[in-house]
């Protein structure tokens, strides 16, 4: 079993699309273990997107990521942070498969706006772990 941090972004809140990708997750046979809706600050923001901070895309990133409440859990199966990554679909919208939900749901971004792709997902065991002790703090 293996755990994953999964955030559904302004984006997909705004579009009504909670329910949507929850079942998606809950098709899949991924166990929600927790979940809960917030507005965060800046700084977990920053915390979250450490790797990213000096990359000259990241101010709108976080601008973004600051634009309404989000979704936060943790999902817990087997290969959960390779499967929910595979069910995101590529950062990119236009390159993101249909049956995914960045192909499904995610708009291209408009030249030097921020990639709004309507979910998050850990990319590794180790950024899984950072990433729930962040959001969760254990
Ligand atoms: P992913 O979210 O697929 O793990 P990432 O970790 O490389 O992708 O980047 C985090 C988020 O930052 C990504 O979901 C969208 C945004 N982003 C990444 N590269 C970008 C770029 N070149 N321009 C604008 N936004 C970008
Ligand atoms: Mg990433």
């Amino acid at each position: 079993m293996e755990r994953t941090l999964f955030i559904i972004k302004p984006d997909g809140v705004k579009r009504g699309i909670i329910g949507q990708i929850l079942s998606r997750i809950e098709q899949r046979g991924f166990h929600i273990e927790q979940m809960k809706m917030v507005e965060p600050n800046q700084d977990l923001i920053d915390l979250h997107y450490q790797a990213l901070l000096d990359k000259p895309f990241y101010p709108a990133v976080r601008n973004f990521m600051l634009d309404g409440p989000i979704v936060v859990g943790v999902l817990a199966g087997e290969q959960a942070i390779s499967g929910w990554r595979t069910m995101m679909g590529a950062t990119r919208p236009e390159e993101a498969l249909p049956g995914t939900i960045r192909g499904d749901f995610a708009q291209a971004a408009a030249p030097g706006q921020a990639i709004q792709n309507i979910v998050h997902g850990s990319d590794s065991p180790e950024s899984a772990e950072r990433e729930i002790r962040i959001w969760f703090g254990h």
